[in-house]
């Protein structure tokens, strides 16, 4: 495995080419955060410590369920898929880390696997199980359920599945499980809803008990799909009520795409933070419902706003407050490295500008009903172009200055379509994305 690489010296030539007219960028930046008293060393340190986790489904291309348009020289199994977020990593610098999803990425001995990982100096994110779709070899159908299944055979199936990806993500050096299941109901009538949700908290008890003691359990809520009626955990509140009954290591983790559209999901943040439940994210964007669309792509402001209330949050909460950031998005018609390196930044941009928010200038502002002056506060740290900050970062830790430019330039994909050649079967991608 890893085969091509992009070198290290190529990416500093590239940088080199590149370096005055940065250096100018970044000294006017620098100046016009320092008439506005912006502390920029301490901007860049939380910058230099942020880290996305790639999505190990997001690697190979996506599809809906119309169809899928594979791309040449994807990864073909999971080792090819880290070779992949290597390469994301030495050219963005901004995710060091790959969550996995079982069985899609099952192998035989995950201890060699986190070698592997090691070696290329990446560490393994949450772990995701997979009661969504049935296995081949699996004794009961996950049709009507599987965790909340009415059949106590079929939630023990479920149950123990999680119980394997936790054990699978302790060899990885994993510190988390995310659970997301597409149990719920297509009609009316179909599920008593209160039972159902009994049989979900019955069966996460269970799954709880088997978790490390240093480990968090997020758990994913989604407002409708592939459960059309009711889905089980369909929003914040019943993840919040499921958190709540499993203890304090059980968090709620928040995907964008998962809420109806409209909804505010900067307030269910600032909620969630509040109550100490927020676990973590699956950044991504949509137009419609659960898109999987590139991270800031369709509602960059909306991001901003979210890294707003999660500054806020980390202000008053302090070094406990550490949400899991993660991407989950389906790269139906890009490449995936590339939508991957463009949504990273686009998260990071996001938080940038959420660091340069006059914090104090705001809160008096709000304390006065002074709503343009807090309205003019906001849109400052928006509309303040963060790019310099962000490649002066990237470049800082090793990484290009334009990271598409170097990925394109060195025909990364046209080598892999080589190293990578198509078998029948195809590489395993996520199955079912609306
Ligand atoms: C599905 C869900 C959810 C989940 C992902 C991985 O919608 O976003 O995180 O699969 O299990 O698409
Ligand atoms: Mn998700
Ligand atoms: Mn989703």
């Amino acid at each position: 495995m890893l085969g091509f690489s992009i070198d290290e010296a190529v990416i500093a030539g590239h940088n080199r080419a590149q370096s005055k007219a940065l250096d100018a960028g970044y000294a006017r930046l620098c100046d016009q955060l320092a008439e506005r008293d912006v502390d920029v060393a301490a901007v860049e340190s939380r910058l230099a410590s942020l880290n996305i986790a790639v999505p190990s489904w997001g690697l190979g291309t996506g599809g809906t369920r119309f169809g899928r348009f594979p791309g040449r020289g994807e990864p073909r199994d999971v080792y090819e898929k880290l070779d992949d977020c290597r390469t994301i990593w030495d050219l963005g610098r901004l995710s060091k880390s790959v969550s996995l999803h079982l069985p899609w990425d099952e192998v035989s001995d995950y201890r060699k696997l986190r070698l592997y990982g090691e070696r290329l100096g990446l560490a393994f994110d949450a772990v995701n199980s997979n009661t969504f779709q049935d296995q081949p070899d699996q004794a009961h159908s996950y049709k009507f359920g599987s965790l909340t299944s009415t059949d106590a055979a079929v939630r023990r199936q479920a149950i123990e599945h999680n119980l394997q990806c936790i054990e699978a993500g302790v060899a990885l050096g994993s510190r988390a499980i995310t659970v997301w299941i597409g149990d719920g109901a297509n009609f009316p009538g179909q599920q008593n809803l209160s039972r159902a949700f009994e049989r979900y908290l019955d069966s996460m008890k269970d799954i709880y008990k088997g978790l490390p003691a240093d480990w968090l359990l997020y758990i994913e809520h989604k407002f409708f799909e592939p459960a059309f009626y009711a889905t089980v955990i369909s929003d914040w509140g019943s993840s919040y009520l499921a958190a709540t009954a499993l203890g304090e290591r059980a968090k709620c983790l928040v995907d964008l795409g998962h809420h109806a559209p409209n909804v505010n999901i900067e307030q269910i943040v600032a909620r969630l933070a509040w109550s100490g439940k927020l676990g973590g994210f699956h950044f991504n964007d949509s137009k419609y419902g659960d898109d999987d669309l590139d991270a800031g792509s369709i509602n960059p402001f909306q991001l901003f706003l979210i890294f707003n209330e999660l500054v806020d949050a980390g202000a008053r909460l302090g070094e406990a407050f550490q949400p899991a950031y993660m991407l989950d998005q389906s790269h139906n018609i890009t490449d995936p490295i590339e939508s991957l390196l463009i949504s990273g930044e686009q998260v990071a941009r996001a938080y940038a500008k959420a660091l340069l928010i006059d914090r104090t200038a705001l809160t008096q502002a709000q304390d006065a009903n002074d709503v343009i002056a807090a309205r003019r506060l906001l849109m400052a740290a928006y509309e303040t172009d963060v790019s310099p900050l962000l490649a002066k970062a990237r470049i800082d830790k090793g990484g290009a200055a334009d990271p598409i430019a170097v990925y394109r330039d060195s025909g990364y994909r046209a080598r892999k379509a080589d190293e990578r050649p198509v078998s029948a079967a195809g590489p395993a991608v996520r199955q079912s994305v609306l």
